[in-house]
Parts: C-alpha cells; sequence; structure tokens
C-alpha cells in the first residue's frame, strides 16, 4: 500500500435540486445538501467524500452548518501534512471528535478514495482487500427505491407502479402514525408479490406495539426503524411481538451498537449506511459483524451525489450485502449530477460498479461550482 500525504482538503457546500422531494415521518428536506470533500495529496491526486447532511436537523443532529463548522476548524487543521500509512489511520485520525459521524465520514470518505486511486484500484476492491478472499466485490450492487409519504394511497400506487416499470424490484415506503395500516393494505392489494418494505424513521413507541402487529398481515420484507433513533432496548421488546423483521437504521452507529443489538434481540436486518457509523473502516467492521452473526444486510442511502453514491455502490456490490439496497439511479433524485457518467438501473434492477480507480466517476467542475454558487444564493442558513 502506497500511504498519501495530505497537502489540502477543500470544502465545497453544495445544493441541488430533487427531482422528487421525499418526505418521511421527521420532514422534508427543500433540496439536496451536503458538503463535498476534495483532499488533494502530496502528489497531485485528488480524492473526493460527501458528508450527507441536510440543510435542517432530521434524520440526525448534524446539519451542512455543523458538518462545515467542525470541519474547518478542527478536522481539516488536523490532518493538513499528516502522511498516513493506510486508510484505517483516517478513522483514528479523525477519533477526537466524537458523534458527528456523518461530518467525519466525508473526510474519511475522501481518504479512502485518495487510497484507491493513489493505489491504481477501484474503491470496491480496495474495500474487498481488507477482507477474506471470498468477499471480492460482485461489480453491481442490487437495489431497489424509496418513496416518500404521498397524498393518498392512490398517489403511492401510482408511484410504484412507475418505480417497477422502471425495473426497481424492491420497494421501500415511507411510514408515520395514520399513514401505515391502511397503506400497507392497500399497497399489497395493489402489489401482491412485490418486495415491499416500510420505514418509519422513528416515528412510534412501545405503546404503538399492539398497533404495529397490524403490519404482519401483509407479508412484509421487514420494518425499518419503528422507535427512537437512540434506543435499541426497547427495539428488544417489540421484535418478539411481531412477526415482521425489524430493520435497525438510526440505532446502529458503531460496530458495538450492533453487537449489543444483536446480543438483545432487538434486531433482524441492518440497514448500514456507511456516513451513519463514521465511515468506510467503521463500514468494515459492521460488515464484519454481521456476516460474522449471519445478519441479512443492505447498504442504505441519504440521497447522495454521485460521489457519496458511488462510494456506496462500491461497498453495496461486497458480496456479505444480502438484501436489495436503497441506492437508486441518478435520474431518481436529480436532472443533472455533479458527476458524470450518471448511475443508470440495469435491467436485473442493479447498478454496475464504475471500472475507474477510486470512486470510478468524475467530479464536473462547473457543475460543483454552480452546486456551491446554489448553496450561498438559498442563504437562509448561514455557515461559517
Ligand atoms: O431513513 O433511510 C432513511 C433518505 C434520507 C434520510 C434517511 C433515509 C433516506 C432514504 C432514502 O430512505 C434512501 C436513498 O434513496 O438515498
Ligand atoms: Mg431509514
Amino acid at each position: 500500500m502506497k500511504p498519501i500525504t495530505i497537502a489540502a482538503i477543500h470544502l465545497h457546500p453544495v445544493a441541488i435540486p430533487f427531482v422528487e422531494p421525499l418526505r418521511t415521518s421527521f420532514g422534508m428536506e427543500p433540496f439536496k445538501a451536503a458538503i463535498i470533500v476534495e483532499l488533494v495529496t502530496s502528489e497531485g491526486v485528488t480524492g473526493w467524500g460527501e458528508a450527507a447532511v441536510a440543510p435542517e436537523p432530521g434524520y440526525c443532529g448534524e446539519t451542512v452548518g455543523t458538518a462545515y463548522h467542525l470541519m474547518k476548524h478542527f478536522l481539516v487543521p488536523s490532518l493538513i501534512g499528516k502522511t498516513l500509512a493506510d486508510p484505517f489511520e483516517g478513522r483514528t485520525l479523525l477519533h477526537h471528535l466524537r458523534d458527528n459521524k456523518h461530518t467525519r465520514a466525508g473526510i474519511e470518505g475522501a481518504i479512502w478514495d485518495a487510497f484507491a486511486k493513489t493505489n491504481a484500484a477501484r474503491l470496491a476492491d480496495l474495500f474487498a482487500s481488507y477482507l477474506p478472499p471470498e468477499h471480492a466485490s460482485t461489480n453491481r450492487a442490487v437495489v431497489g427505491v424509496s418513496i416518500g409519504i404521498q397524498p393518498s394511497v392512490e398517489a403511492t400506487v401510482a408511484i410504484i407502479r412507475k418505480r417497477l416499470d422502471q425495473g426497481y424490484q424492491r420497494i421501500k415506503l415511507k411510514i408515520a402514525p395514520g399513514w401505515d395500516v391502511a397503506l400497507a393494505r392497500g399497497v399489497r392489494a395493489a402489489f401482491p408479490d412485490t418486495m415491499i418494505m416500510l420505514d418509519a424513521n422513528s416515528a412510534y413507541t412501545l405503546q404503538d406495539a399492539e398497533h404495529l402487529k397490524q403490519l404482519d398481515e401483509f407479508n412484509l420484507l421487514m420494518i425499518e426503524q419503528p422507535l427512537a433513533h437512540d434506543d435499541i432496548y426497547e427495539h428488544s421488546q417489540l421484535q418478539p411481538q411481531l412477526k415482521t423483521p425489524i430493520c435497525l437504521d438510526e440505532s446502529v452507529k458503531s460496530a458495538n451498537d450492533l453487537r449489543l443489538a444483536i446480543q438483545v434481540g432487538a434486531i433482524g436486518i441492518l440497514n448500514l449506511k456507511p456516513a451513519r457509523v463514521g465511515g468506510f473502516a467503521e463500514a468494515l467492521d459492521v460488515y464484519r459483524v454481521a456476516v460474522e452473526h449471519k445478519l441479512p444486510l443492505w447498504i442504505g442511502g441519504m440521497l447522495e451525489t454521485g460521489v457519496g453514491r458511488a462510494q456506496n455502490v462500491a461497498f453495496a456490490s461486497l458480496p456479505g450485502v444480502t438484501l436489495p439496497c436503497d441506492i437508486s439511479a441518478t435520474d431518481r433524485y436529480f436532472t443533472e449530477d455533479i458527476t458524470e457518467p450518471p448511475f443508470v438501473l440495469n435491467a436485473d434492477s442493479t447498478l454496475s460498479v464504475p471500472n475507474g480507480h477510486g470512486i470510478g466517476v468524475e467530479v464536473v467542475r462547473a457543475r460543483l461550482e454552480q452546486a456551491v454558487a446554489r448553496w450561498y444564493e438559498q442563504n437562509y442558513y448561514p455557515i461559517g
């Protein structure tokens, strides 16, 4: 492994219009926001990362503003001039910042991309090089699509039909109290054989157990994160009351969280978002724990730009990822992304891992600059 020396890190806060916003139980992001991290090595290699943070707190407590502040004043200065022998040193060097996993993951991802490019490897192969030989990249990610809360069941059925026609073979529906049992019933009646799952984004409490039991009759693949975003214990009390497997998202922020959730019976399936656990070093640890316990695993998404999407597709191509992922084609999110080429859905509901070194897609500088200008134009959440 050739080491890298970090010469410079540039932070690009971006705003990009969504084709279709995603309404969840915690709200709706008005536009795609992120901090795109550009890391330049002493050899002139550029690594790209994405802190998948929203303009407002919602899915997590971090925002574009908090991430920018912490990166600019605390993370970037501690990294400039440092030589790293391998990508895992990125996690170690960022460890002094507690919590703030998406912020750390943005920088850590750029370190992984820089290592892959410096060592003339695809990111997917670099990830696999830290796993046993039978975990080589499959070169594609099996994917589905996440559908937000709609005005009616009929509108939801129409969107599902459109997504199935496009070739997505697994449908995830966002739910919230008042938008759950009737939705599942209507959608299941319209699509008796489709792989359907629900995602509550922490909208229920353990007192809702009786209510949630009604979902068991609809043959759902799983219910994602029904209870509190920081809870494991109450999920362990809910799971034995449900036939539908509980998938944890928000609650698993580290490999240790996953060990605990498995130990107490709080989890049947894991949605692993590399961003949520602080980056790819920790994501590889989480992956190993899931494989060791034969826990079904898939890779989630944070509506990433092409930078984060390429990284997630690379990770999702590892064979321990056993269920369809929340990583859809570029055109489901944006008319124009900041990277080229776009990710296009294959006929078998997969996205292909690009062939180039590192993330394997190119950041189009003019589009990045335009997206940064858009961030500063919206100006209702000043950063600094
Ligand atoms: O809970 O999985 C979630 C998007 C933003 C925040 C949280 C979630 C999501 C998604 C979308 O479900 C997944 C994607 O298509 O990127
Ligand atoms: Mg989720």
